[in-house]
């Protein structure tokens, strides 16, 4: 984090604000502090005249109110979702955009209808293989104007637990996440949820707009084809202990017993463990894993005792999960600066 960021990011970054990390103490993360993340401007559409359109290869096209939505058949599942570019400001050479220091989570509890079911009812004719899902809200970006616009295989729709949600916490879902539907798509990054939906277009190959084609690919160089975003890659972040400096945010904590806390997660697989190092990684203890009462889609509590002894530590978690994942200790660069799972590293002072 050696350069400062620019006025451009500021502005990104004071309409795009993240989740405070202490807020890991919630199981379920309050509507108010959970990270939010608008390219363009939030819309305010209409309630009693807006409709979702589903189109394009399906035997039959359906056109359905909220009402009729909320009549469907309804699941509530718990998601943790985070922004692919949560952790960017940690890569080097510095990647300008929303400037996600590592609180770009939360977790809530979504209610909405199965996305499966839906496209069952439409019928998907032949040649039908990727859904697009098409926002309300337009903007400019990489010079093209443009709708926010992302597409995800039929399979994956058709044998996953994606939810058209209109509730979040049990209340219909606030303007600034997407009311008055969204996709919801449990693993994967934040950018597949799109909000505001008003169409879903059933296409024969993935959607090639900017938002796939150009945004949220791990890529090198810009004309690199990069492999596409997907499944949100494991992490653990913990609670900063002690008390904060105002303006450095360092951590002051008294000697003797600490309990350090956080959650964890991840999108390919279950957690399998959390680890704390307080010497910057040098050596590991195992922390303890909370239950998983939320299911398979929600972070996992963890924590573990430390005996702080006076002096300047280096606090660091890091999770593994059931398949083999394990957060590395150092950034690795990529041109949007997604994907950046190195381990959260916590400056605190022990005093007497
Ligand atoms: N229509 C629309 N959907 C969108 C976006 C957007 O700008 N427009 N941002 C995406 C990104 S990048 C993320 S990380 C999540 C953030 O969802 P939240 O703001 O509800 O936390 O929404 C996704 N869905
Ligand atoms: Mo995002």
């Amino acid at each position: 984090m050696a350069e400062g960021i620019s006025l451009e990011e500021l502005q990104l970054a004071a309409r795009n604000h993240g989740m405070p990390l202490e807020a890991l103490r919630w199981e379920i993360t309050p509507i108010g502090l959970h990270y939010l993340l608008t390219h363009y401007d939030i819309p305010a559409p209409d309630p009693a005249t807006w409709r979702l359109e589903v189109d394009g290869l399906v035997e039959r096209p359906l056109s359905l109110s909220l009402e009729d939505l909320r009549a469907r058949p309804a699941v509530e599942i718990a998601v943790t979702m985070e922004c692919a570019g949560n952790g960017r400001v940690h890569v080097e050479p510095h990647v300008a955009s929303q400037p996600w220091l590592l609180e770009a989570v939360g977790n809530a509890r979504w209610r909405g209808t199965p996305v499966a079911g839906l496209l069952e009812e439409a019928g998907i004719a032949d040649g039908g293989r990727d859904a697009l899902f098409t926002g309300l809200d337009r903007g400019v970006e990489g010079g093209e104007e443009q709708a926010y616009q992302r597409s995800l295989p039929l399979d994956e729709l058709l044998g996953g637990e994606a939810i058209l949600a209109y509730e979040i916490n049990g209340e219909p879902l606030p303007p600034q996440h997407g009311f008055p539907l969204r996709l919801l798509v449990p693993g994967w990054y934040g950018m597949t949820s799109v909000k505001w939906l008003e169409r879903i277009t059933v296409l024969d190959a993935p959607f090639d707009g900017y938002q796939m084609r150009h945004s949220y690919r791990l890529r090198q160089e810009e004309d690199e084809e990069g492999e596409p975003l997907s499944r949100m890659q494991v992490r653990a972040l913990m609670v900063p202990p002690g008390l904060p400096e105002f303006l450095s945010r360092t951590r002051v904590v008294p000697a003797g017993t600490c309990t350090l806390e956080g959650r964890a997660w991840s999108g390919q697989a279950e957690v399998a463990g959390v680890e704390v190092s307080a010497d910057g990684g040098k050596t590991w203890s195992e922390a303890e894993l909370g239950d998983d009462s939320l299911g398979r889609w929600a972070w996992r509590g963890w924590r573990l005792e430390w005996e702080a002894t006076p002096g300047e530590h280096e606090l660091c978690c890091r999770a593994r999960d059931a398949a083999g994942n394990v957060q590395p200790l150092e950034s690795s660069w990529n041109l949007g600066g997604y994907a950046n799972n190195a381990v959260q590293r916590v400056s605190v002072t022990v005093t007497e």
